[in-house]
């Protein structure tokens, strides 16, 4: 009976399976109103992007509908739209942020 005991926690039931890590992107949304600077900040700041990079990033979504802004765990995504969402509406801008499974 040496082995009792891990034999039952291999065969223990109800156990919940591990999943992967997964990643998701968090993306912008372009709108009509947002102004081109406040979106560069919000890259800058939120994203660590320098100037360059964020003004790209800025100019894809306002020229193609949407854009990568990075990649996360689940639970950092989540706070990154939470918090660049809260940051648009506090300035009274529509921006949208959102996020989607790699
Ligand atoms: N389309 C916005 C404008 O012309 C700029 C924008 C870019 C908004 C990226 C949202 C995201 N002022």
């Amino acid at each position: 009976f040496e082995h009792e005991h891990e034999n039952d926690l291999a065969v223990a039931p109800g156990r919940p399976q591990l999943q992967p890590p997964g990643r998701w992107q968090v993306l912008l949304l372009n709108d009509d109103y947002t102004p081109m600077d406040f979106v560069i900040e919000v890259l800058q700041h939120h994203f660590s992007m320098d100037i360059e990079q964020a003004t790209q990033v800025m100019l894809h979504v306002h020229t193609r509908g949407k854009g990568v802004c990075g990649e996360y765990s689940r639970e950092v995504a989540e706070t990154k739209v939470a918090q660049v969402n809260d940051f648009a509406r506090l300035n009274q801008h529509p921006l949208l942020c959102t996020m989607q499974a790699v």
